[in-house]
């Protein structure tokens, strides 16, 4: 049967925001099928605008409607499959707050420290980085805390998915880290799924020059 899904979606190696959306429709099991628009390459902002008015990835094609923002395609996944959000209403309204956290902030850790896959270095961050890592940090302990299982609150979740990226921007940028972020980091970096995702990423040869070029 043809999947009425298509998520348009960055690089695999860099696209922290296509990441979260992809992990969110592959483990509610919605086929989709993927589009992958090569970032920052002459003529890439038009096919952007095409798809949406804010020319960013990613986007999902729902039938003849788009849905661009990565939060915006997870709530649609959410109304379609059950779980993805905790059961607990006060988990749940918690898990929307650390999700917006990242959805509209932490620019620092954004900026200093983007995702790249393929990127391993120890040279020092910017304090400005390691001071909101360390919040990110002291968030992640009081969830796993409350909480049993391996994943901010207990079953993976949306707030998984948000994280996801920035558990690889601790190990690219080997950012300093309390043992209990360490073992959730490692938690969601040897996530089938996820591994599936940089699986591909480490088969792109397209690169993002000023990424790469980054503490460097
Ligand atoms: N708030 C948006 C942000 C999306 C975003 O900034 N995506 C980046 C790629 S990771 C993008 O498309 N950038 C466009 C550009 O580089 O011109 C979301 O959550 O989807």
């Amino acid at each position: 049967m043809k999947s009425p899904l298509t998520l348009y979606i960055g690089n695999y190696n860099y696209s922290s925001w296509s990441l979260r959306p992809w992990l969110v429709l592959t483990k509610a099991e919605l086929p989709f099928k993927t589009k992958v628009i090569d970032l920052d390459i002459p003529g890439y902002k038009n096919k952007l605008l095409a798809l949406s008015d804010a020319g960013t990835v990613p986007v999902l094609q729902v039938g003849k409607d788009k849905i661009p923002d990565s939060l915006a395609i997870c709530e649609f996944a959410a109304k379609a499959v059950p779980n993805l959000w905790p059961k607990d209403p006060e988990d749940k309204k918690r898990a929307r707050e650390v999700v917006e956290m990242m959805h509209t902030g932490f620019e620092a850790v954004r900026h200093e420290a983007p995702m790249n896959l393929k990127r391993r270095t120890s040279l020092p961050m910017p304090q400005t980085c390691l001071d909101e890592a360390s919040e990110i940090d002291d968030m992640w302990t009081e969830l796993l805390a409350r909480h049993d299982g391996p994943y901010l609150f207990d079953e993976w979740s949306i707030a998984d998915a948000f994280y996801t990226p920035v558990a690889t921007r601790f190990a690219s940028y080997d950012i300093p880290r309390s043992v209990r972020a360490d073992t959730y980091i490692s938690e969601l970096m040897s996530d089938l799924d996820f591994q599936n995702w940089e699986m591909m990423a480490f088969g792109e040869t397209h690169i993002l020059p000023e990424t790469d070029a980054v503490n460097r």
